[in-house]
């Protein structure tokens, strides 16, 4: 993903808007895609229209080359880019919530890594809880295939150099707030059951 260069273009939701109910409703969904991700496509093409050297760069070179950037648009990039590419990961990483649990490698990987599934959500869920304010748990790979847990303030990325991100999780209140109002722990307990292991599968399979 994310091969595209400017002018990015909004990418529908891979499922329908009330497809994540009970857990996210369709006011939560249509407001979070439709409104909050598309103004940061936006908002990264605004940034990008008046750098034609930067208009052929795909989005992880523009956020991997953040502090080589032009000075008047490195923060519009950092926070703009960077809420293209954690929201399009983040919508692609949920589905239904039908039954489904990690698979192949990445489940070998994650009882390898943090003891056992049970442990990985446990720290996965400390993560997002001890973000304070806006921010993203990430579980990430390093590039012998080692998984971690990175947590990220605003619309910052981790290093996309030396880790791929496999999924994540927002915790910006406008992921939530709508439906749950403060109760983040509520939200994320939700959330555990929405994560598409096929996909996070892939893209673990596509590091080793
Ligand atoms: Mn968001």
């Amino acid at each position: 993903m994310q091969a595209e260069t400017y002018p990015f273009v909004v990418r529908p939701l891979p499922y329908a808007y009330d497809a994540l109910v009970p857990v996210l409703d369709q006011e939560t969904m249509t407001f979070h895609h439709d409104k909050h991700y598309k103004t940061y496509v936006d908002n990264l093409n605004s940034a990008l229209s008046d750098y034609p050297e930067l208009q052929g760069k795909s989005l992880k070179e523009l956020l991997t080359e953040i502090d080589l950037l032009p000075a008047p648009v490195r923060t519009s990039i950092r926070n703009n880019g960077g809420g293209v590419f954690n929201h399009e990961l983040y919508f692609d990483s949920m589905k239904s919530p039908v039954g489904q649990d990690p698979t192949g490698a990445l489940a070998e990987a994650i009882d390898r890594d943090f003891g056992s599934y049970k442990q990985w959500k446990e720290q996965m869920k400390q993560a997002a809880m001890g973000q304070f304010g806006s921010g993203w748990a990430f579980l990430v790979a390093d590039r012998d295939g080692k998984l971690s847990i990175v947590q990220t303030a605003n619309q910052n990325v981790p290093d996309l150099d030396d880790y791929t991100p496999i999924l994540l999780v927002d915790v910006w209140e406008h992921a939530y707030y709508l439906q749950y109002q403060n109760r983040r722990a509520d939200y994320l307990e939700g959330w555990f059951g929405l994560i598409n292991w096929r996909k996070a599968g892939m893209r673990y399979e596509e590091v080793l």
